[in-house]
């Protein structure tokens, strides 16, 4: 029988970052994993793929070994090798990059596969030190964080468990919590349970969340901008806004009122597609409820508009002043309040600021030699890869393809699975997993710091992320007090330069980063330079395209509009069993996704002749993706929805849907984004695919 449970952290790229009790089994193998009450936000909830962990954990098809490329790129055949030989010709690679094309050529990629700060930013340590070229990390929250900064300042808010407390009225916008971190719904659905809160959900189509809305506002995507505008004209236009607040709280009210006098319900449905009496409603019943929760996901940032609608929405709780009351108020995200000094675990202290940056979303136009991109510095020829599978998730996946099948790469790929990306590579390392390694963690959508220790021994010969970077160092002639340091030595470090506890008294149950109910609600002022929100942002801040910048709240037309050759806009969401590509190597959560299927609206498809099951192709000028068809109530006529970042070999013609994907920075600082595609789509008749539409379901 199992011992008492375990206390661990999920490790996964979610905003929840779970407590976690995890059961060991007398082998040492995993049993279940619980959601820990300890933790008040996780409040004994965790989502169904991590509670059937031990399916990941003890996978067969995990990698234990070493091994060496032993055939064309991408042909999957290897063999195995020694840790010994497997670094050293890592080492060799690098070494070679540099002297023929200088350290700049060697680029090391990682992402949050793990989120924990020792085992995923440790690469930067090597980076710096070698003076390789620098990681500009786009892809999740760049734009986001843009837009939020913008007019907030630091990034912090009011913690969701106010929400089962306190709150009347909550809007969830952009944002799919029961897919993407479902502990939110706890916290919502007390809050509906106990007073008959009301849950207003802003997404283009009925997603998982949407489903359990009371009201559920389908806009076309890339336009919460204009809706922002039009309910911000209500609010001033009826009076619901708190100008003693405003006047007190925010840089320039009066030039607000007046822009939008032009921005109403009327201006907005021409371009949100919404009815102007639907965005009126919503508008009072926000203006009239005091305990208004906002929680702004990421997903309504994926746009090349994505910072100014992020800003445009954050003003709404300026303009009532919801801010003041308990359960008012926003959340977008808490990372800005753990403060850590990660100068040893970065080796920020050997930062060069003068070697170039590139930018993780634009990994295609880098790989396939674009200049613009390159930052005019030399080819990359070298990689080392950690905890990201860039093959299947960054955008314009033909030039990602093309770029990982240069013969003239070298590519080393540490994993978990042998992903699309470690497919390509000429060394894979065998990586270990969270309960198998130490580290430390800070949450989104939470302010509790956590520690998760070892708990279980590592499968074959798997090597944690911090040991492999510390194994390169030393043959690559890396100097830096922290590559001798264990995992550790490396917690203990960060938080006494953080000023923060030590390891012992955060172990036992996190340590709550945010003091008060005054700093959560920005009482004291917003942590902005003079404490007022803004409403009129410096763009100039944040990038280098900063003058397309509305300079104040409005729609921003630079999305990929559609037109007669192109007439639908695809949204490509996450999917509720996988996160991102993990777990995608899982039975049970395979079996839940079933194939890649485009969701469009019933009328769409009984205007193009089309039946659940039937075969359509989607494309644009970057490629074109083959796939099944499903109805999807509750969206726009020309919003096709695809859940999920299947791997390759899931889509009949083996390349995913980030194929159609741009991977243009979009302003002012860069991003992802995934949610703004401009497609044509053609029914497709099953004869015509041959047997591939056949042999490419779930293996
Ligand atoms: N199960 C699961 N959980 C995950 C992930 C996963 O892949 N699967 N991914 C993880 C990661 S890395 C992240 S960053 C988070 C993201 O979590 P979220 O913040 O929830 O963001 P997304 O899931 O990208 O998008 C949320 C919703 O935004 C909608 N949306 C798209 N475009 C627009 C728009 O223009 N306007 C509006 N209003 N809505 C729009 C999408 O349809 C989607 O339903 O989730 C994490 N959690
Ligand atoms: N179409 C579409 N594309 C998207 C998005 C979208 O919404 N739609 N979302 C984008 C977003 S927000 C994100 S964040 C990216 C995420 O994309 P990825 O970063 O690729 O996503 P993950 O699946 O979280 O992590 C990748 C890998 O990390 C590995 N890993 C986990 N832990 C460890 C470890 O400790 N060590 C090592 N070495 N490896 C480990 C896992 O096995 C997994 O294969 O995708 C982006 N792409
Ligand atoms: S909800 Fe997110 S943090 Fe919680 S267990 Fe699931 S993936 Fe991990
Ligand atoms: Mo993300």
């Amino acid at each position: 029988m199992p011992g008492d449970p375990l206390p661990a952290v999920c490790p996964h790229d979610c905003p929840s970052v779970c407590a976690l009790e995890i059961e060991r089994t007398p082998e040492g193998r995993l049993g279940r994993v619980h959601g820990s009450r300890r933790n008040p936000y996780t409040a004994g909830v965790v989502c169904a793929k991590v509670a059937r962990y031990a399916e990941r954990l003890h996978h067969p098809e995990r990698l234990l070994h070493p091994l060496r490329r032993d055939g064309p790129k991408g042909s999957g055949r290897f063999v195995r090798i020694g840790w010994e030989e497997a670094l050293d010709r890592v080492a060799e690679a690098f070494l070679e990059a540099e002297r023929r094309h200088g350290p700049e050529s060697v680029w090391p990629y990682y992402y949050a596969g793990t989120m924990g700060h020792v085992q995923r930013d440790g690469i930067n340590r090597l980076t710096h030190v070698k003076k390789y070229s620098r990681f500009y990390s786009t892809i999740c929250v760049r734009l986001a964080d843009t837009g939020w900064e913008a007019g907030c300042g630091r990034r912090w808010g009011v913690p969701p468990e106010e929400i089962g407390e306190h709150s009347e009225l909550i809007v969830v916008w952009g944002c799919n919590p029961v897919s993407t971190h479902v502990n939110l719904m706890t916290h919502i659905a007390r809050a509906r349970k106990e007073r008959g809160a009301r849950l207003v959900v802003v997404d283009p189509y009925r997603s998982p969340t949407a489903r359990r809305a009371d009201l559920h506002l389908a806009l076309a995507p890339g336009t919460d901008g204009a809706l922002a505008c039009a309910v911000m004209h209500v609010l001033f236009a009826e009076g619901y806004a708190d100008w003693d607040y405003l006047r007190r709280y925010s840089d320039c009210p009066e030039d607000l009122a007046a822009h939008l006098r032009s921005r109403g319900p009327a201006w907005a449905a021409a371009i949100t597609g919404l009815s102007a009496e639907e965005i009126t409603a919503f508008a009072r019943l926000y203006g009239r409820t005091r305990r208004a929760y906002l929680r702004l996901g990421y997903g309504f940032t994926r746009s090349r508009n994505g910072a100014a609608n992020m800003h445009a929405v954050s003003c709404l709780p300026v303009v009532t002043g919801a801010w003041r009351h308990p359960g008012g108020g926003a959340l977008y995200s808490m990372s800005g309040l753990y403060r850590l000094d990660k100068t040893v675990i970065e080796g920020l202290d050997a930062v060069d600021p003068t070697v170039r940056l590139l930018d993780q979303s634009r990994i295609g136009p880098i790989l396939t030699g674009d200049a613009e991109a390159l930052g005019g510095g030399p080819p990359v020829t070298a990689m080392l890869i950690q905890n990201t599978n860039p093959m299947c998730v960054a955008p314009e996946l033909a030039r990602v393809h093309a770029g990982f099948a240069r013969e003239d790469l070298f590519v080393c790929v540490h994993e978990q699975f042998m992903t699309d990306t470690a497919r390509m590579a000429d060394v894979v390392l065998p990586a270990t997993m969270f309960l198998e390694h130490d580290d430390i963690y800070t949450a989104s959508a939470h302010s509790r710091l956590q520690i998760s220790r070892k708990l279980l021994e590592p499968p074959g010969e798997c090597r944690s992320n911090h040991r492999v970077i510390a194994e390169l160092a030393k043959r690559l002639g890396a100097e830096h007090p922290g590559f001798a340091m264990s995992e550790r030595e490396l917690i203990e470090d960060l938080l006494a330069r953080s000023g923060l506890p030590d390891a012992s008294r955060i172990e036992d149950g996190g340590w709550e980063m945010l003091p008060d109910f005054a700093t959560a609600h920005h009482l004291r002022g917003f942590p902005t330079a003079d404490g007022r929100f803004r409403f009129r942002p410096d763009w100039s801040a944040f990038g280098p395209a900063h003058a397309v910048m509305p300079p104040l709240p409005d729609h921003l037309p630079l999305i990929e509009e559609v037109t007669p050759e192109r007439p639908f806009r695809l949204v490509a969401p996450p999917a509720r069993d996988f996160l991102n590509t993990s777990f995608t190597e899982t039975p049970t959560s395979l079996a839940k996704e079933k194939r890649p299927t485009a969701l469009l609206h019933p009328g769409t498809m009984r205007r193009l002749g089309l039946r659940e099951g039937d075969l359509v192709r989607l494309g644009n000028d970057r490629g074109s993706v083959l796939l099944h068809v499903a109805a999807g109530e509750g969206q726009r006529p020309e919003t096709v929805v695809v859940e999920g970042i299947w791997p390759n070999r899931h889509w009949i013609e083996g390349i995913g849907i980030n194929l159609l994907i741009g991977a243009d920075p979009p302003p002012p600082a860069g991003g992802g984004a995934f949610h703004d595609t401009a497609v044509r789509l053609e029914p497709v008749r099953a004869e015509a695919t041959g047997d591939r539409a056949a042999t490419a379901a779930p293996a």
